[in-house]
């Protein structure tokens, strides 16, 4: 405790024009957040402004974060604003380090007025990288949009924020400090926590560790191979694959949290996990993943590089849901996916007679039915597989889950695949991501395509690529009325239907830092047992071909290619 109290002030401030939060939190270059004045102070006094001060008062807020660049100063900043700001005890993981599953977990536990989780996701890092800010409210959950619209409004008339200037924490204690304030009667604490501890408790609860043990170390075990990208999981699977379940050591690699990723784009995809992906067509493991920055999103393959699609992956999860002990006690009250995410998910729920929900890109949208108890899995094709255990998509769990899977089924990957595409049919999918390019360009070609789509004369059209037709059957701008408390979402995508179910779907990016990502999402449902083992992208190029005739996206972005292909 220190000796005099610390100083609050209340300091004058300007507004910015551009904090509105994206799919999930504001990401911007790092130096935006380090060189403009304020810039930082401002967006955390607007988290703190959007909580009800009666809500604010005496309450706990959890930090973490995925240990990239300037983390450690920002949370200290957090910490003198939390404090200045009336909350009066703050949980952080040791070295700022907890990953945004984590998070949701300890909010969930300590009962948390919300969390702050410092990370762009799987954006790359470092002074010439990115820094980003998310927000998860009370249901561990990323901040619903009533909450982000606030959080934006509140930013752009921003006058003052409040901080104690002189408060310092030691990030790297675990223990509790306490702060005596000025003008306060109750000290501030701060805890500093073991991030995997509490986390892990949990899913020692909703696995069965004793046959995931086996299934890693047993006398039969399997090889493994997890990539944790020099993300924040690289400590998680330390702890929880090798120490607890038995993974020899070289099973984990970049498992150290860097301020930079190595240098790399801590994003578990085909292109920038190609490492893995390199390492797995060797035949050596029997099952690899990779993480993203902070640990939320996962990519699954089997032995010689066998890609899982992230659509076909919570497919695969719903169809085998009872291999997790967890659902044998919880019963399963729904599934859901996001728009662009492919139908997979929707075979097995038909199948299975289980509630299917379609919602807007985001994991914000399942939180919402998952507190009205009618959502027990979901998954986005944007490499996330959650459950209602915590409010956020978890890379470890999807992990866990599919391992749990392995050791009931005792078959491969791509044999537990391949099985369920001749059960319920493949539905083949591709996205195209042309990242960073001009901002005005990819908006002109949404309102263009949006109006071309709208027309009535666009219904019925029939496009014929070689020996294929395609025949419109539908096209709008999707739109989603929350079922539990009604809130509409305009604009989350433009989609178009064809006869026989097949789609295009176009839809900026919500995470990206600097200019515009345009998102270009193909599917196609193929049933013929003899077709279901083709290339993706032979059988879908007509309908690429298609969808680049309407947009005319290359010659719009001045592109050739797109920057990601998944
Ligand atoms: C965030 C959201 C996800 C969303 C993803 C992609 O992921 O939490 O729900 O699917 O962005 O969004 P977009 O297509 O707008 O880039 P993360 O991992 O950044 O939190």
């Amino acid at each position: 405790m220190n000796d005099s109290p610390l100083q609050v002030l209340t300091l004058p401030t300007s507004p910015y024009p551009d904090q509105r939060p994206g799919t999930n939190g504001l990401k911007k270059k790092t130096h935006v957040f380090q060189s403009k004045k304020n810039y930082l102070h401002n967006f955390i006094q607007c988290i703190f402004s959007s909580i009800d001060l009666r809500d604010r008062q005496g309450s706990t807020m959890v930090v973490g974060g995925d240990g990239r660049y300037f983390n450690s100063t920002v949370i200290q900043v957090i910490v003198q604003m939390a404090a200045a700001n009336g909350v009066g005890r703050v949980v952080i993981g040791q070295n700022g380090i907890m990953s945004t599953p984590a998070v949701s977990c300890v909010i969930r536990k300590s009962k948390a007025i919300g969390g702050i989780i410092l990370t762009a996701s799987h954006n790359p890092g470092g002074p010439d990288g990115d820094f980003g800010i998310k927000f998860n409210t009370a249901n561990g959950g990323p901040a619903p949009e009533a909450v982000t619209n606030k959080i934006f409004q509140l930013s752009r008339t921003i006058e003052e924020f409040a901080i104690c200037p002189e408060l310092r924490v030691d990030l790297g204690t675990i223990g509790k400090q306490s702060f005596d304030l000025e003008n306060k009667f109750k000290p501030f604490t701060v805890e500093i926590v073991d991030p995997v501890e509490s986390y892990a408790n949990s899913l020692r609860n909703i696995f069965d560790f004793a046959v995931l043990k086996e299934l890693l170390s047993g006398d039969n075990h399997i090889q493994i191979r997890l990539d944790a990208m020099h993300g924040v999981t690289g400590p998680y699977v330390k702890k929880i694959l090798c120490e607890e379940l038995g993974s020899p050591a070289n099973s984990a690699i970049n498992c150290v949290p860097l301020e930079n990723f190595g240098g790399r784009h801590p994003d578990p995809n085909l292109i920038y996990a190609s490492d893995l992906v390199e390492t797995m067509k060797s035949g050596q493991y029997d099952f690899g993943a990779a993480f993203d920055g902070d640990g939320d999103r996962n990519m699954i393959l089997g032995k010689h590089g066998f890609f899982v699609n992230p659509s076909d992956s919570v497919a695969v999860l719903a169809a085998n849901i009872f291999c997790i002990p967890y659902f044998q006690h919880t019963g399963v009250r729904g599934f859901a996916r996001s728009m662009p995410t492919s139908a997979a998910l929707d075979m097995v729920a038909r199948a299975t007679k289980i509630q299917l929900y379609e919602t807007p890109t985001g994991w914000r949208f399942f939180g919402s039915l998952m507190d009205a108890g009618r959502l027990s899995l979901c998954g986005e094709e944007s490499f996330g597989t959650g459950s209602d255990y915590i409010r956020e998509k978890d890379g470890l769990w999807a992990v866990l889950a599919w391992l749990s899977i392995l050791a009931v089924r005792r078959q491969s990957v791509e044999d537990i695949m391949t099985d369920h595409w001749r059960t319920y049919g493949r539905n083949y999918y591709t996205r195209f991501d042309y990242e960073e390019v001009d901002l005005d360009a990819a908006v002109e070609m949404m309102l263009d395509l949006e109006l071309m789509i709208s027309d009535r004369a666009f219904n019925g059209q029939v496009f014929t690529v070689g020996e294929k037709k395609y025949q419109v059957e539908a096209a709008d701008n999707f739109e989603y009325s929350d079922p539990v408390d009604g809130t509409i979402s305009r604009n989350q995508g433009l989609r178009i239907i064809f006869k026989g179910g097949s789609r295009i779907v176009f839809r900026l990016s919500g995470t990206d830092s600097f200019g515009a990502t345009i998102r270009l999402y193909i599917d196609s449902y193929e049933k013929d047992i003899n077709k279901l083992f083709q290339d993706p992208q032979v059988v879908l190029a007509e309908l690429v071909t298609i969808a680049l005739q309407l947009s005319q996206i290359h010659e719009r972005t001045g592109r050739r290619a797109p920057t990601v292909i998944t």
